[in-house]
């Protein structure tokens, strides 16, 4: 049967690569902020979980979503960051703006991730509602920042 990353988030650590020397950007939004910084503490602690060590994980804080793309870049172009996990939150509106935003920052940390050949993770949750939303940053769909966390531990050991 297929695992899914939820289920790998709760492998023993001994799975996963020895981390304890890599570093980890987290670009966070602050659109949504309450729940971004749900998602946020979420990747942070199962990084810890799984051996990374506090001073080797750089958090910085963008405007929105959009702007995901650019603070990856901005953490990815220095050569000694392992991996860069973007969160944010886009929640459909009266306009389309959340096509407009998802698909930029699909396409944009795809790219940076090419460009800089390292794992740049997709963790924007992208969902009608904001309850939906909180579904997933720790309610009954589980938190995806911790399997954005999960999924670039895993890129690493590629
Ligand atoms: C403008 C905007 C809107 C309407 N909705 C969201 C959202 O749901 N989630 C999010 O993270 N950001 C949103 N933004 C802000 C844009 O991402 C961006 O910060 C601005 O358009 C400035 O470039």
């Amino acid at each position: 049967m297929a695992t899914s990353l939820q289920n790998l988030s709760d492998y023993d650590a001994s799975t996963f690569i020895d981390i304890s020397e890599k570093r980890f950007g987290l670009v966070v939004a602050d659109w949504n902020r309450e729940i971004t910084d749900v998602l946020s503490a979420g990747a942070y602690d199962t990084l810890l979980k799984h051996g990374a060590t506090a001073d080797n994980i750089y958090r910085n804080t963008v405007p929105g979503s959009f702007e995901l793309t650019l603070g990856a870049q901005f953490l990815a172009q220095h050569d000694e960051m392992d991996a860069v996990i973007c969160l944010g939150v886009v929640i459909q509106g009266e306009t389309k703006h959340d096509d407009y935003i998802c698909h930029a920052v699909a396409q944009g940390i795809t790219q940076v991730g090419l460009k800089f050949n390292k794992p740049v993770i997709f963790g924007l949750v992208t969902t009608n509602t904001l309850e939906q939303a909180w579904d997933r940053a720790g309610g009954k769909h589980g938190n995806k920042g911790v399997e954005a966390a999960v999924a670039a531990i895993q890129m690493l050991g590629f």
